[in-house]
């Protein structure tokens, strides 16, 4: 099969200024990871993969943060086109979370689907001491040490409001990016009503299983 004949997935990613969004297009895309800041103006991206035993093409859109462009249809443009996104917020930045339902709504209503198949994850994972401390239920200790820092019940409440999946993930560390793009194609693939290959079939009645999805947390 030549690259015309694959499944083409068009994915964005939408968050505010800094949270990771360029490192985890290059973790994903070319398995690299750089501590430069580079605020982006527009990058796209392609990368072959084989998901569910079926190779299929992704599209990615890693579209500039700057809220002048945001609110122009040049921002627009790349989430009416695209199938999905990914929605990104930092762990340790109480704003780019605040931020999260605004940028839900502001998607949603320039998506041309409805429902729209959509992504939460909270980067920078590799922040390590919060997570045992989230994991632990003793969220104000961790609150008193850190007061910017979003922990996983946080994360997981909104997942729940949203219904969909939440990934905790690292650029740095590469731990949940396949995992959450992989994710995301499969909800394109529900959306689409396309048929299921046996191994999508398998994945999706181990998650009903599991009774997903509502709000589901990858860690
Ligand atoms: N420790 C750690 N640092 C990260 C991670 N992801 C990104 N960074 C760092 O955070 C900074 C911002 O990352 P970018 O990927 O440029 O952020 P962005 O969301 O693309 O920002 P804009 O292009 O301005 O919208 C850089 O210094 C990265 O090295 C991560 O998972 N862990
Ligand atoms: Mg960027």
């Amino acid at each position: 099969m030549n690259k015309k004949e694959l499944k083409q997935y068009k994915i964005s990613l939408v968050g505010e200024g800094g949270v990771g969004k360029t490192a985890i297009v290059n973790r994903f895309t070319y398995n690299q990871f750089a501590m430069e800041y580079d605020p982006t103006l527009e990058d796209s991206y392609r990368k072959q993969c084989m998901i569910d035993e079926e190779v299929v093409m992704i599209e990615l859109v890693d579209p500039t943060s700057q809220e002048d462009y945001r609110v122009s249809n040049y921002w627009a443009r790349f989430v009416r086109d695209g199938n999905g996104v990914i929605l990104v917020y930092s762990v340790t930045s109480r704003f780019s979370f605040d931020e999260i339902r605004k940028l839900r709504q502001e998607v949603l209503q320039i998506a041309k689907q409805d429902p729209f198949p959509i992504i939460l994850m909270a980067n920078k994972a590799d922040f390590g001491y919060e997570r045992q401390v989230s994991l632990a239920g003793e969220l104000s200790w961790a609150v008193a040490v850190s007061p910017e820092m979003i922990f996983i019940p946080e994360g997981e409440a909104l997942a729940k409001e949203f219904g969909c999946y939440l990934f905790e993930a690292s650029a740095k560390t590469g731990k949940n990016i396949d995992e959450a793009f992989y994710e995301l194609v499969r909800e394109i693939k529900k959306s689409r009503k396309e048929p299921l290959s046996l191994a999508d079939a398998k994945h999706n009645s181990a998650q009903e299983d599991n009774g997903c999805c509502n709000g589901c947390v990858m860690l």
